[in-house]
């Protein structure tokens, strides 16, 4: 207890109801906000098919955990307010009269405490991008042009074969750069499980690369809305094995010279 200038006694500011309340609230809900908040996203996606799918679900993760306190204070806030502070009279209340009060510390606190969140999250962002981006220039990759126009997407084995299909056929751990570009609109080409995505912009080559290191069938999608049929601007990416990607080249070459 202390007293202040009027003399009347005064409760040291973290004994107060208020306070406590809102700080029950904050312990409440803080790891409610970051449990349901990574696993909405995380489920959403489907289990990674690459590293760089792995590390961005782990960076997801670290970021909406470190966002959860602050949602959870703004939450606990806006919840004390809302629920003890409605007041129904004539006249407003006496303590509205000190309602406004600046507190030089409480300030500072919250633009520290805002810088050092801003400063975590560019630092692991950019740890994160510089390692994503080290497969763009890995010498063994096979390369793959990707041209979207409304509503589809079409790739281009280099190498020799000349195939072309409007599905992906990918051999498993095996690094892939792709060219991305569009003959109409802007699209965005997403391989959602691989966590890889890259704007195709007619007129220009954007580049992104990956490798798949898990078998199976996995989505491809355009992340740009780019007309009527956006939505179904999707089709499948196939990891197989190297024999099997093999057989699917031989046989699309042999498929291509018969129509041709
Ligand atoms: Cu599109």
């Amino acid at each position: 207890m202390s007293l202040n200038e009027t003399g009347a006694k005064q409760t040291t500011w973290w004994k107060k109801k208020d306070v406590k309340q809102t700080a029950l609230i904050w312990v409440i809900v803080t790891p409610i906000i970051g449990y349901v908040a990574t696993e909405v996203q995380v489920r959403s996606m489907g289990a990674p098919a690459s590293e760089i799918m792995a590390s961005t679900i782990n960076l997801m993760r670290i970021f909406t955990w470190a966002a959860a306190p602050v949602a959870g204070l703004v939450f606990a806030m806006s919840a004390t307010v809302l629920l003890s502070k409605s007041f129904y009279g004539d006249t407003p209340p006496p303590e509205a009269e000190i309602g406004y009060r600046n507190s030089p510390r409480a300030n500072a606190l919250w633009v520290a405490v805002s810088a050092l969140l801003c400063l975590f999250a560019l630092v692991v962002g950019m740890v994160a991008v510089q390692k994503d981006s080290a497969s763009l220039t890995d010498a063994t990759a096979m390369e793959i042009k990707v041209t979207g126009q409304q509503w589809v997407w079409s790739y281009d084995y280099t190498g020799g074969s000349g195939v072309r299909s409007d599905v992906l056929y990918l051999p498993v751990n095996k690094p892939v750069v792709f060219h991305v570009t569009s003959v109409d609109v802007k699209h965005s080409f997403w391989i959602v499980q691989m966590g890889i995505k890259i704007d195709a912009n007619p007129g220009y080559i954007t580049e992104t690369a990956v490798t798949p290191n898990k078998i199976g069938v996995f989505d491809v999608r355009c992340a740009e809305l780019c007309g009527l049929l956006h939505a179904y601007m999707q089709n499948k990416v196939h990891v197989v094995s190297q024999a099997d990607y093999d057989a699917w080249i031989k046989a699309q070459s042999k498929l291509e010279a018969a129509t041709a």
